[in-house]
């Protein structure tokens, strides 16, 4: 079955920043599918990837990021 996490971001302002962290997330192995939404502040992340890993990714892309309960 498919699986998906969501994460609140932040420091994103543009949609430029929303391409970057899309680019870091699809960047982890495993990950699917990003969906980054900029209004929100959320990304939701399809596959199997670590979540620990995709917080890594998006902290060195230079924006902030936690699970989402
Ligand atoms: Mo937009 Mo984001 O000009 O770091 S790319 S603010």
């Amino acid at each position: 079955s498919a699986t998906a996490q969501q994460f609140i971001l932040s420091g994103m302002t543009c949609a430029s920043c929303v391409a970057s962290v899309e680019q870091a997330i699809n960047s982890v192995s495993g990950v699917q599918q990003a969906n980054v939404n900029l209004a929100e502040r959320t990304a939701l992340v399809s596959g199997a990837a670590s979540a620990e890993m995709i917080i890594q990714a998006i902290t060195d892309a230079g924006y902030g990021a936690e699970l989402s309960e």
